[in-house]
């Protein structure tokens, strides 16, 4: 089928049995040893959700559905004259598991187009906002109010039967997945001043509609570069602030709407999706400071003041990756093709030969390697998005994906409200007294 409904409705029993079985063989066993320390610690490493969407390994970094950026990039459709994966493809991946065919993502182009106008009430709220309200503020009020039309929430209030709840979920996803370009182009007219919104055009794929009301449809780079880095932000296995806070808010059954609003929220912060814009703001107070063609001891005497100053380098570290992350190398082979001369990528690649040793030196960050954001903002900027307060919100249009492929098998597969047991200190202590 064309249909990723009717896909995912053909995929869904056969899930469910394999979850069944699977808890039915191994539901009692234990899984590895809890220490206090990752109650303390953030949690890091604690086995604790299921997501099969996208696995993190600590040395090779993601894979969606088990391939990595590479062979996505080998893989997934494209549009034509284009080299680099659409978005549609990795979303139908990350729902059922399959490379879809050009004619699957065609498909779910167009049907995205058709949903994308956003209610009027909407538009208002968002054209109320100060533009000294941050962007990501805007996005996250709006994509809360989306709710409004909540077809899940309207079949819960309808008495809608559990195993139904998939359904409703889907459209609610489709429709918020549909609905961000025209969010996020009208954040960026209004904040930055770039003049009125233009019109979806159905012909288009998902990216180059974006591209087109922030103002760069008619730059094949942007586009290009929209459709990798939508591609390469979606998602990062379960854990993550954003992936998580989507799944949590969903396990109350909160509305598609509702779970990625709270999810923004998370992506807004600073040691997660914020990191593009804090990069960007570090790197051009780094020129500021030092200049454009700084030598290698000046770079290193400024990323050590970063740290003395008791500041994180941006950019940098990772609570799960070890190595570089392939989302960085992704994005850097992109700059190696398309802006190979441009300094401030040079910049980059200065900084990505002085920043791990310091960190080593300073002996604190567990991963001194580069994460995603430390590259976003740099080929933003190279096409003219040099707004960096807006990076974040086009790695909550990416993150969508991940998050609303996640509540959609959360749904089908009827998983509960997450309630994990929380413990005072004194406690610990008193359960450890004599041991
Ligand atoms: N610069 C300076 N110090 C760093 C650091 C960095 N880039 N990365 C880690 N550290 C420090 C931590 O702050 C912590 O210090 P503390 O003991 O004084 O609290 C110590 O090293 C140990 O932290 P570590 O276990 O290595 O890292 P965590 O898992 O706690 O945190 C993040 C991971 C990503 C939050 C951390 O590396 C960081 O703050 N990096 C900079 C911000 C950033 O780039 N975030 C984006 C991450 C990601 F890709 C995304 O979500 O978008």
């Amino acid at each position: 089928s064309v249909s990723l409904k009717e896909r995912l409705a053909e995929l869904i029993p056969a899930e469910i049995e394999n979850v069944k079985a699977t808890r039915a063989e191994h539901g009692k066993k234990a899984f590895g040893p809890v220490v206090v320390d990752q109650l303390y610690g953030g949690m890091r490493g604690l086995p604790a959700l299921i997501w099969d969407g996208s696995v993190l390994d600590a040395e090779e970094g993601i894979r969606f559905r088990g391939k990595t950026i590479p062979e996505c990039q080998a893989l997934l459709p494209k549009a034509p004259g284009g080299s680099e994966p659409l978005p549609e493809a990795l979303f139908w991946l990350l729902v059922t598991g399959e490379v879809p065919t050009q004619e699957q993502v065609t498909e779910l182009s167009k049907d995205w187009a058709a949903r994308s106008a956003i209610p009027e009430f909407v538009e208002e709220i968002l054209d109320r906002c100060p533009p000294t309200l941050h962007p990501m503020s805007q996005f996250s009020l709006a994509v809360t109010a989306l709710n409004h039309d909540s077809a899940f929430a309207k079949a819960y209030q309808a008495g809608v039967s559990k195993k139904e709840y998939w359904g409703p979920t889907f459209e609610d996803s489709m429709d918020l997945i549909a609905k961000l370009p025209n969010i996020a182009g009208r954040i960026y007219r209004n904040v930055f001043g770039q003049g009125k919104l233009p019109a979806i055009d159905p012909s288009k794929d998902y990216s180059h509609n974006l591209a087109t009301l922030l103002g760069f449809g008619e730059n094949h780079g942007f586009v290009e570069l929209l459709r990798l880095y939508l591609t390469i932000h979606s998602d990062h296995e379960g854990g993550n602030v954003s992936a998580h806070t989507g799944k949590l808010v969903g396990s109350a059954l909160s509305d598609p709407f509702l779970a990625y609003g709270a999810a923004l929220n998370g992506l807004a912060g600073p040691l997660h999706g914020l990191a593009n814009q804090e990069v960007l703001i570090w790197l051009r107070k780094m020129q500021a400071k030092i200049g454009e063609d700084a030598s290698d001891e000046a770079v290193k005497e400024y990323i050590w003041s970063t740290l003395k100053a008791g500041q994180v380098v941006p950019g940098y570290g990772h609570a799960v990756l070890r190595k570089t992350d392939p989302r960085y190398t992704a994005q850097r082979e992109f700059a190696l093709k398309h802006l190979p001369e441009d300094k401030l990528f040079k910049l980059v690649g200065q900084i990505y030969n002085l920043v791990p040793d310091i960190l080593l030196e300073a002996g604190k960050a567990k991963n001194p390697w580069p994460n995603v954001d430390a590259h976003s903002g740099v080929l933003l900027t190279y096409y003219g998005l040099d707004q960096m307060q807006f990076y974040t919100v086009l790695f909550g249009v990416s993150r969508a994906f991940g998050v609303a492929a996640q509540l959609i098998w959360d749904r089908a597969l009827g998983a509960p409200l997450e309630r994990p047991k929380s413990y005072s200190t004194a406690a610990i202590q008193k359960i450890f007294k004599d041991k």
